[in-house]
């Protein structure tokens, strides 16, 4: 007999090798059918492996978190068997449960596409049917290496396990796999999942590796749930900026080209020279003033400032032309650094804020490439503001408000603000303590202050200082940084900035680094994402698209309009394709043209028009002055009212 203690401090007694099934029926039936696995001192057990020493057990239930988690890593190995049975020369890499998933990946000669997942599934579904048991077995790692002698991918990974460390492999029918554990013990626990899709993937993601073919699922514990769940994904697809990107003619990331060099379509630049315009009036109006500096910069200039030393994996390689050395700038504060310190200064002209939209270069790893979220050339709406130490506060306070401004006028959804702080990697950030522990001291006052709730992160800091950063959720649900307010007490040293004070000594600036609303790439992949390609009219490529009824009869009130329209500084289009009416009203829609204009007979009559609203059902006709007065508005107020 074993002794069995619960969370709660109760015990029980029962049979030496009782599983964690079979305690929990002894409680109740209903408990049984929701168990899942348990944690037998701490460690996470199948349903079905037997306990074998007195033990505190917790049950795992539907309910918990770990339960998914343990549902789709045994949904992995259904998978896997049933991949095998299909294609007997599969060998297997990992195959691990990830958020609301799992994948495995495998080692075939068959190219397994989208089509095949249905097949892989009606295997699945027939092994549920067999109802096998999930067998775990402990093993040497000499027995381990010999069990798995014609499977490379596993040999490694046992080769890589520490000595003496205990190897647990599981039977499941005629499969065999090498794996720590947790699992729902046996196939028929196993209801309601879905394959989802298939991509390459490198052994061990090391790129001069084996390319194996990586299988994505998800595993629910109801069809409900499973639904839900496929629900969510498709809508994600659809709210994809790659794929509306694309669609509505935004953007394009040409392989000849280049990885992550993103090249912005006539559509795209529309809005983005809107933006831009905005950008510069909402600074203006803040105080800030407009430079432009060039994208190269001397690989010296770098090494003044830090970045060679701190940032340079994420820089481009120098390029050398007669006895001068350049790199593409990865970020322009030491450009802003020279500006300011090319005039002498007196504490009076604090606070200066440079602003620039900075076209700066970065080489990020292939695989982190994301469409327009992540690229490899980027535009940045940034600044570097020059304060006096008693400026800090109310400095890092007027810019966060400023990037709250923007947000709020562009309509979008902030996740959460992060406070990035430094942690002990070396190389990764300067290494001047005193000036660390006081700018990091000042940001958290600043935010608790303020009563803005925040969340700390220990690594994420620039190298040069903390930073508050306003963080978004993505439609694949990557939580991405859009605003930043940075902290930096580090390049006015390295730079010897000064200023005069009212002591007539010099002292030394602080620097404010802002991205105001990220790059114009990240900008454009969040507002593709968070309007579901409905841009607010203000937004618009095309704000009004006029359709007449008839060329012959109604195109001279359709041109009469037209010149009205960009008189108005309104982006206005006339349709006079060859096409039906229906089917030109209709592709108005999937271009997500705020105003759709239908001219016939009426309007010209009465000099009308007869709009209808994007994403609305009916039509309105208004005289023609009205509209213009109504559309002024929609621009004027930045009216999200497409969305
Ligand atoms: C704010 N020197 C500061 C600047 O003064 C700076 O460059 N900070 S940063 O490194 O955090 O970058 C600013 C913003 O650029 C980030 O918050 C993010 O929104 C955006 N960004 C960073 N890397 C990329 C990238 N690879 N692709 C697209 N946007 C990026
Ligand atoms: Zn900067």
């Amino acid at each position: 007999m074993i002794n069995i203690t619960f969370k709660d401090g109760n015990q029980k007694t029962f049979d030496q090798g009782v599983t964690v099934e079979a305690i929990a029926k002894s409680i109740s039936s209903s408990l049984k059918k929701n168990s899942v696995a348990g944690y037998v001192n701490e460690e996470l057990y199948d349903l079905n492996r037997p306990i074998e020493v007195d033990a505190e057990v917790e049950i795992i239930t539907k309910d918990d978190d770990k339960a998914i988690e343990v549902l789709n890593h045994s949904t992995a190995h259904l998978m896997a068997q049933a991949v095998k049975r299909l294609y007997p020369d599969a060998k297997f890499g990992v195959g691990p449960a990830i958020k609301d998933g799992f994948y495995y990946d495998i080692a075939t000669d068959h190219k397994i596409s989208e089509e095949d997942l249905p097949k892989i599934e009606q295997e699945m579904r027939r092994i549920i049917k067999e109802q096998t048991n999930m067998e775990r077995e402990e093993l040497s790692k000499e027995e381990a290496l010999e069990r798995f002698k014609d499977d490379p991918y596993k040999i490694e990974l046992i080769n890589d396990l520490d000595d003496g460390e205990i190897i647990s492999i599981y039977t499941q029918g005629e499969f065999v796999d090498l794996c720590r554990g947790g699992h729902v013990g046996n196939t028929r626990h196993i209801k309601h999942f879905k394959l989802l899709s298939v991509a390459g993937a490198y052994w061990r993601g090391d790129s001069d590796r084996d390319m194996l073919q990586r299988i994505y699922g998800t595993s629910w514990f109801t069809k409900d749930a499973l639904d839900n769940h496929l629900e969510i994904l498709k809508e994600r697809k659809e709210r994809d900026h790659r794929k509306l990107g694309k669609q509505l003619r935004i953007f394009d990331i040409y392989k000849e080209a280049g990885q992550g060099l993103a090249f912005w379509l006539p559509n795209g630049y529309t809005i983005r020279r809107a933006l831009e315009d905005y950008v510069y009036k909402l600074e203006r109006k803040a105080g800030y003033q407009h430079i432009s500096t060039p994208v190269l910069g001397s690989k010296s200039l770098y090494q003044i400032s830090g970045h060679w030393d701190h940032y340079r994996d994420n820089m481009f390689p120098v390029m050398k032309q007669d006895d001068e050395e350049f790199v593409l700038r990865p970020m322009s504060c030491p450009h802003h650094m020279l500006v300011y310190r090319s005039e002498l200064r007196s504490y009076r002209d604090l606070p200066i804020r440079y602003a620039e939209i900075v076209t700066q270069h970065r080489y990020e790893a292939s695989g982190s490439l994301s469409g327009l979220e992540r690229v490899r050339a980027m535009t940045l709406t940034d600044s570097h503001i020059f304060v006096r130490k008693d400026q800090i506060k109310q400095e890092v306070l007027a810019a966060y408000n400023l990037i709250l401004q923007a947000i709020k006028d562009l309509g979008l959804d902030i996740d959460y603000i992060e406070l990035a702080l430094r942690d002990s990697e070396k190389g990764k950030f300067h290494p001047n303590d005193a000036l660390w522990d006081e700018a990091e001291a000042l940001l958290k006052e600043l935010l608790d202050e303020e009563g803005i709730e925040h969340t700390v992160m220990t690594g994420e800091a620039a190298f040069y200082g903390p930073k508050i950063d306003i963080q978004v959720r993505t439609a694949m649900d990557h939580v991405i940084t859009m605003s930043t307010v940075q902290l930096d007490f580090l390049l006015p040293e390295r730079f010897d900035l000064t200023y005069i004070g009212q002591d007539g000594e010099k002292h030394r600036p602080v620097v404010i680094h802002r991205g105001l609303i990220s790059t114009w790439e990240r900008l454009m992949s969040i507002l593709l994402e968070q309007y579901k390609g409905a841009f607010p009219t203000w937004l618009a490529p095309t704000q009004i698209k006029l359709i007449p009824v008839n060329n012959e009869a109604h195109g001279e009130y359709a041109k009469l309009l037209q010149d009205r329209f960009i008189d108005e500084d309104f982006r206005s289009e006339t349709d006079i394709r060859e096409e039906k009416l229906g089917y030109k009203i209709r592709e108005t829609q999937t271009q997500k043209i705020p105003y759709a204009l239908v001219l016939g007979d009426h309007e010209v009559e009465n000099q009308t028009v007869t709009y209808r609203k994007y994403g609305q059902k009916e039509q309105v006709t208004v005289p023609l002055e009205e509209f213009i007065r109504l559309i002024r508005k929609d621009i004027r107020e930045k009216s999200l009212s497409n969305n």
